[in-house]
């Protein structure tokens, strides 16, 4: 009866991000599947709002679920914990791959070579997003990540040559934990010589633009689950580079202090 009275207090509301993320899908998917939620609804904002939303929940002790990931800031921040999932709507484990565009091997293969070669762990990622969340600047955080963990780097780099201001466009979206890897693989390529831009679009875009060569990649391809539909869509146009980390979530996330463990104790 309890949870009942938090599901109220919630007004039957999943806090989602922006609309185009896997984990909206995942959790519009979730609310015809489970009797539990019935007459839910999942709201759509931005990865930010969805943030302020849960800090601010966080602080007043009250009820909120929001649609969320692992690796993220939240859970350093706030005691967290992932609704379970007996239907299994949003999926095992994740990897984030690494896509880029046909012909970017021919025609810049460094940079080819960096982003094949570019992996790290959720603990990595989690470090850069936790110093912008603390208020630095995303240029500035993975500086600092890359000054921290020049081995690593020097793997990622390893058997490529310096350039001279060779152009490459990655895209992203304003993710947090895309805003960090996008952001440490600029500032690396920047490193080496090259001239690059980074684009904030929505996921759609994101992954159309790759595919239809117009920019060189990007390092945001959650699979085998988030992105599936947007992987089956383009994968004839893609050159897939692999994991660049494992160990990635979606799901539904609470505050510990809620009664509820599993998607199945809310109520409709
Ligand atoms: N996310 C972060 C994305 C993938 C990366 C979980 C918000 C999504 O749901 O599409």
């Amino acid at each position: 009866k309890e949870e009942k009275s938090a599901s109220e207090e919630m007004n039957y509301e999943i806090t989602g991000i922006e609309a185009g993320a896997g984990v909206v899908k995942a959790a519009q998917k979730a609310v015809e599947e489970y009797d539990s939620l019935a007459g839910w609804e999942v709201s759509t904002s931005s990865s930010g709002a969805m943030a302020t939303a849960l800090g601010e929940a966080v602080e007043n002790e009250e009820p909120i679920v929001v649609t969320g990931w692992t690796p993220h800031w939240k859970f350093a921040k706030y005691d967290l914990k992932y609704l379970e999932d007996p239907n299994g709507v949003f999926g095992g484990e994740e990897q984030i791959k690494t896509m880029v565009r046909k012909g970017l091997e021919e025609d810049k293969p460094n940079a080819y070579q960096i982003l094949d070669q570019f992996q790290w762990t959720a603990d990595d990622m989690q470090s850069v997003m936790l110093d912008i969340n603390e208020g630095m600047s995303e240029e500035e955080a993975a500086k600092k990540w890359i000054e921290n963990n020049q081995d690593k780097v020097d793997e990622w780099t390893k058997g490529t040559d310096k350039v001279e201001g060779t152009e490459v466009e990655l895209v992203f979206v304003n993710w947090d934990s895309e805003i960090a890897s996008t952001n440490v693989v600029a500032q690396v390529l920047m490193q080496q010589g090259f001239d690059v831009t980074i684009t904030p679009l929505d996921n759609g875009p994101m992954w159309q633009s790759v595919a239809e060569g117009e920019v060189a990649g990007m390092v945001a391809a959650w699979l085998p689950g988030t992105h599936g539909d947007l992987y089956e869509q383009h994968k004839e146009n893609l050159v897939d580079l692999g994991a660049n980390l494992e160990g990635a979530k979606i799901g539904l996330v609470v505050p510990k202090y809620m009664e509820a463990d599993s998607i199945e104790d809310l109520n409709p």
